[in-house]
């Protein structure tokens, strides 16, 4: 089989997408691509390139006879807000990139788009799949004309592009990375961790979010799917659970009675504000048969099974 390439593959959805590619294809047929954050101990087919290099991208698609690429190289939210110039860069010319070479090589693509792509004046609640996008941070605006892009890109050159608008993503392998929703990873790290959390948004904050497990099923569903039954070449909306950051504090309580949660709002909670509540995702399920597993006491008890575990090791 042609092979699969990884862009961004050190990063909160890559590091638990590959084991995923791993079982599905083979080791020896998945290639993951890093740039400045490659894991020392890393022992799969790695590639050191940028994404916005495209004679690099070119050669190593050339290399390892690729014929899939995942495109997640991406800078988040708030982290992006720090210096917009650049998220514009990272997250739309590495996009074009895969895009054109894509085309010239024939390649089937995944790119993941958010929730971050809607806006203040996007329906707040079960938010449909065809709607308003008028994002408010440079991550969003990116998202958003990375949409476009690969709507068009499919219409134009056929290029077989699939997307989809991932919620928050709550995964335990890797540390937060800068994106609003990552309160509801913190308060799993410090909360195991030191018994206390300072959130970064009030406690009532609603936000769709994920577990990462059901993320990673969504992303290999969608890329198996056959072609016939993608009816939506932009971006599909996916939904799991939607809940406050009070309720997680209570829920995470059940495992750590004395945890101690203050809430202090800072600039990120206006960017949570401009975002869905809740995710209306018919499309997704009719089209490709999506479907989530995890609700917020199973996310609950595999985050802490998990992390404690990781702690333990390390302590
Ligand atoms: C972020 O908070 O920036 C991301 C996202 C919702 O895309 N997790």
């Amino acid at each position: 089989m042609k092979k699969i390439l990884v862009t961004g593959a050190f990063g909160q959805i890559g590091s638990e997408l590959i084991p995923a590619l791993y079982k599905e294809y083979g080791r020896d047929n998945v290639v993951s691509m890093g740039h400045s954050n490659i894991s020392p101990d890393f022992d799969g087919i790695l590639e050191k390139a940028d994404s916005r290099d495209k004679e690099s991208v070119s050669q190593i698609i050339k290399k390892h006879d690729i014929g899939t690429i995942y495109h997640l190289v991406s800078l988040l939210s708030a982290k992006g807000e720090v210096d917009p110039s650049l998220t514009w860069d990272i997250n739309m010319n590495g996009l074009k990139n895969i895009l054109d070479l894509g085309v010239e090589n024939n390649l089937k693509i995944f790119w993941p788009s958010s929730i971050a792509a809607f806006g203040p004046t996007t329906p707040r609640e079960e938010t449909p799949q065809n709607t308003v996008l008028e994002p408010t941070t440079m991550y969003g605006v990116t998202k958003s004309a990375g949409e476009g892009l690969c709507r068009y890109y499919n219409k134009k050159y056929g290029l077989d592009v699939r997307s989809i608008r991932y919620p928050g993503i709550i995964s335990w392998k890797t540390p937060p990375g800068g994106g609003t929703t990552d309160y509801a990873v913190g308060i799993f790290y410090d909360g195991i961790k030191t018994g206390k959390y300072e959130c970064f948004v009030g406690p009532d904050t609603m936000l769709p979010m994920m577990y990462i497990d059901d993320a990673v099923n969504a992303t290999v569903d969608l890329m198996k799917a056959d072609s016939k039954n993608i009816k939506n070449w932009s971006s599909y909306n996916i939904a799991a659970v939607s809940f406050k950051a009070s309720d997680l504090e209570l829920e995470l309580k059940k495992y750590i009675p004395n945890l101690v949660v203050t809430y202090k709002p800072d600039h990120r909670q206006k960017i949570a504000d401009s975002w869905p509540k809740s995710i209306n995702d018919e499309e997704a399920k009719r089209d490709w048969g999506w479907k989530y597993e995890y609700d917020l006491p199973k996310i609950t008890k595999v985050m802490v099974e998990s992390l404690q575990k990781v702690l333990d090791k390390n302590f």
